[in-house]
């Protein structure tokens, strides 16, 4: 078969700062798997990222720290480098946009751009901070989003919202440097004409059928609410200068060069390896697959303006085969937030614990269609069953069994029986689903398969009982002993996307002579035709201790101010506040439910008609104590079933962390009463 041919980015971290989880779920994780699997398929796979060192992000940082950009640049670039070396997350190149290659090819897209009709200028208004003497672009400005009303969204775009912002949008606008209320001057910019590519953008998403839903959903409503120019230079003085007269003061948009950063960084590589021109392999051929990993708040970029700024240069440039953007990580259930300190930074994590917890329950817990949550507990949990106690468990019984009773070997049979026939194409079917899996972006599903396979794994052993049958049949033993083998070897290869460093560990204990990337996901199709010769087998998965767990949880707990999930206040209107039905009623039974210690099954009446809630305060109050009392409701509440029992309506108590208080009408007042 043919190789198929990849070109993989990740989005250019911002070299101000460490990296946390969050953004290794996002766009990090996701893009290392799947160049993982595609070099055990044997495909031509590179997979290009580096630090995005401009614009606004880093100038602030700089002077903040009272340094020039480029010791922060220098800084965390390294930071971020070591981060990913030590999760095993690895480029064919990392480069940087403060580089010559950079700075060149950037400046050749604006001209090409520009030569064929698609740069504007246009003098318009623009924040300006009397106090620091300087226009406040991006960053430099913060206040209320005009479109969700959360307060602290950036002069570029609101977190709470995801929209992107024109600062000059946001209501109260204040200077982050110095905090004073900007003016409002002109300046002349540098724009790109967007709506002259909405034809063409149009056509080319509506072919992109087999992109996620989310991305998809994204990019048509911002066609169908039209495309604008977009400024793509700013007053700045850190970046890329604009090539073109009058331009003083200017540099080029962050955001208009870093994606530029993907070829220049691909060219970089080619230059590295000796092959200066091995790049046009990739960048001109429409052969390739490009594929961008990227965190959902990157998909105006990456899908609109990106696409445009390709279709306008003069070479033929291929464009973005597909665009997996996933969701956002939470960490204990609250929004990562890395002004406030709350996050779980990689380079401390990698102080406590290796990468392989983490790549495995990021991976088991990817948002990739809906935000997930990290919790350290589930994490622990997560790691110890599945890879401890079921994957690692198998390999070692099985190893240890066939070690001590087949010579140190996994023995070949004489013969297969049907039903050990049936398991063998069952795990090949398996596999096949995996595959599918890892090419759709799906991996959190092949997670599951690959521990299904294991568990399966085990309780074949456990029916088997070849503990037993060694005494009286050894040649249906050693036929058992081949099946659970091949169980071994398959899951060794399924799971090296995710987890490399244990795959590569279980293959040496396995004494294959071919590395696994040349035994490949092909090699996995015939049966083994030889007896496995077993090495020094080793524990493969360490159990992760509570104490270690316990100091990660109170470092989080003690932090003073952790952020909410939402960041901001969102403002509501009198007549969305009236379609609350807020009302008193009178708890007349209450028993606990079963199989939930924290779930209590109150009937409530309002007036005339009586209710079932189902509400998470039996740590809080025994059912006896609560019959009788009179408790706010919300009663128009969308029915639920909750641990399979009906709950009609939510009651409203006040919550501080473990505590919580039902709230009682101070005055007597009869049940079904009105809240206004
Ligand atoms: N530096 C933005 C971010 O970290 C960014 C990505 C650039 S990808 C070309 O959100
Ligand atoms: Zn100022």
């Amino acid at each position: 078969m043919a190789k198929e041919k990849y070109l993989v980015t990740s989005a250019l971290p911002y070299a101000n700062g460490d990296l946390h989880i969050g953004h290794i779920a996002g766009a990090y994780l996701p893009a290392d798997i799947f160049v993982r699997f595609q070099k055990l398929l044997g495909n031509d796979v590179i997979y290009i990222c580096g630090t995005d060192e401009h614009g606004a992000p880093i100038s602030i940082k700089a002077e903040q720290e009272n340094v020039p950009p480029r010791k922060i640049v220098d800084k965390y670039h390294k930071r971020i480098k070591s981060a990913f070396d030590g999760l095993d997350i690895q480029f064919e190149n990392f480069s940087g946009t403060d580089r010559k290659v950079h700075y060149k090819l950037s400046q050749n897209f604006f001209s090409d751009l520009n030569k064929n009709g698609f740069i504007q200028t246009h003098t318009n208004e623009q924040l300006y901070c009397e106090n620091c003497n300087r226009f406040l672009p991006d960053r430099y400005v913060e206040g209320e989003c005009p479109f969700c009303h959360s307060e602290g969204a950036r002069g570029d775009q609101c977190d709470s919202c995801g929209k992107l912002i024109d600062a000059i949008q946001l209501t109260n606008p204040l200077c982050i440097t110095c905090r004073s209320t900007p003016i409002i001057r002109e300046t002349t910019n540098w724009f790109l004409n967007l709506p002259k590519f909405s034809d063409k953008l149009q056509k080319w998403i509506e072919s992109k059928t087999e992109w996620k839903d989310n991305v998809k959903k994204f990019i048509l409503n911002w066609l169908k609410s039209g495309l604008k120019e977009r400024a793509i230079t700013r007053d700045l003085n850190w970046g890329i200068p604009v090539p073109t007269e009058n331009t003083d003061g200017k540099v080029l948009y962050v955001w208009f060069e870093a994606p530029i950063g993907y070829i220049s960084s691909t060219i970089e590589w080619s230059e590295k390896i000796g092959k200066p021109e091995k790049w046009r392999d990739y960048w001109f051929d429409k052969n390739t697959k490009l594929i961008h990993f990227i965190g959902k708040d990157n998909i105006p970029f990456h899908t609109i303006i990106w696409p445009a700024m390709l279709m306008g240069q003069d070479k033929k440039y291929i464009l973005p085969d597909d665009v997996p953007a996933n969701e956002y990580l939470n960490l204990e259930k609250n929004k990562i937030s890395t002004s406030k300190n709350y996050a779980v930074w990689i380079n401390e994590y990698l102080e406590e614990f290796s990468e392989i917890p983490l790549r495995y329950y990021l991976a088991a817990n990817a948002p990739e269609n809906k935000d997930t949550d990290f919790v350290w507990k589930e994490f622990q949990e997560k790691y110890n069953t599945d890879l401890a106690n079921t994957f690692g468990n198998f390999v070692n019984r099985v190893l240890k069994f066939s070690d001590k009773h087949f010579e140190h070997t996994i023995p070949l049979p004489q013969k297969i029986s049907n039903k050990n026939e049936e398991i063998l194409t069952n795990i090949s079917d398996i596999r096949e689903k995996i595959k599918q899996l890892y090419q759709t972006f799906k991996v959190r599903k092949a997670c599951k398969m690959i521990i299904d396979l294991a568990r399966f794994g085990n309780q074949y052993f456990d029916n088997t009982i070849p503990w037993k049958t060694i005494k009286t049949d050894r040649k249906s033993t050693a036929e058992m002993m081949f099946i659970c083998g091949e169980i071994i070897r398959n899951l060794a290869i399924v799971i090296y996307p995710i987890i490399p460093s244990s795959s590569k560990k279980l293959w040496k204990m396995l004494g294959f002579d071919k590395s696994i990337l040349k035994y490949g996901w092909n090699g996995l199709s015939a049966k083994s035709d030889k007896p496995i010769i077993i090495q020094n087998i080793e524990t493969l998965f360490e159990k992760i201790p509570d104490d270690l767990i316990e100091r990660q949880v109170n470092k989080l707990k003690n932090l003073n101010n952790i952020p909410q999930k939402t960041s901001g206040k969102k403002i509501i209107s009198f007549e969305t506040f009236q379609k609350l039905d807020l009302r008193i009623a009178k708890i007349i039974a209450a028993e606990k439910v079963k199989k939930a210690d924290k779930l209590l099954k109150l009937q409530i009446s309002i007036g005339s008609i009586t209710k079932q809630i189902i509400a998470g305060i039996a740590k809080n109050y025994s059912p006896k104590e609560l019959i009788g009392k009179n408790i706010l409701i919300l009663n128009n509440l969308e029915p639920a079933i909750i641990k399979g029992e009906k709950s009609e309506a939510m009651l409203l108590a006040v919550v501080d962390g473990e505590n919580l208080s039902l709230l009682i009408p101070e005055k007597e007042i009869p049940e079904g009463s009105k809240v206004l």
